[in-house]
């Protein structure tokens, strides 16, 4: 995902060698604030340098992650697999209590669909590939599917 020049922990590290550098301190949330404008108006100048006019311009760094998109993993509904087989999925493969795997299945059965939970993609694709195996293997045409939120 990331290359090792682009990482967020490398740019980071390189921002606060570039502020040891150059007389700058970084903040814990990001701001830059030289020496000067720490200072305020009777700060120290630079040789050479004008009477200062006591404003001073303090850019926020832009943020340094992002979150990952997130994935719905359904299941779909069909006129075969037992209803308890489907609430032992929701128990079993999303940690659901034996009430909610309940309310899902009748979710699912009533409307053809039915929310299991939501995942960052590989826990998403993970999740759907063991349902998948484990209908298979108890052969039941359970589909379960994922969508990106
Ligand atoms: N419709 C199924 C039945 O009547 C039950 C069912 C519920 C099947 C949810 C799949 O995802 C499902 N036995």
């Amino acid at each position: 995902m990331f290359t090792r020049e682009s990482s967020p922990v490398r740019r980071d590290q390189s921002r606060m060698a570039a502020a040891l550098e150059t007389d700058m301190t970084v903040s814990p949330r990001g701001a830059l604030r030289s020496d000067r404008l720490m200072a305020g108006k009777g700060g120290r100048k630079s040789p050479g340098e004008g009477q200062g006019t006591g404003t001073a311009v303090i850019a926020r760094a832009k943020p340094q992650t992002q979150r990952p998109s997130m994935y719905r993993v359904l299941l779909l509904n069909d006129d075969y697999t037992p209803m308890d087989f489907v609430i032992g999925v929701l128990c079993t493969f999303f940690h659901k209590n034996f009430d909610d795997a309940t309310r899902i299945m009748w979710q699912v059965h009533n409307n053809g669909v039915g929310e299991c939970g939501v995942y960052t993609y590989e826990v998403a694709d993970t999740k759907v590939t063991q349902v998948m195996d484990h209908a298979r293997k108890h052969q039941h045409p359970l589909q379960c599917i994922m969508e990106k939120k």
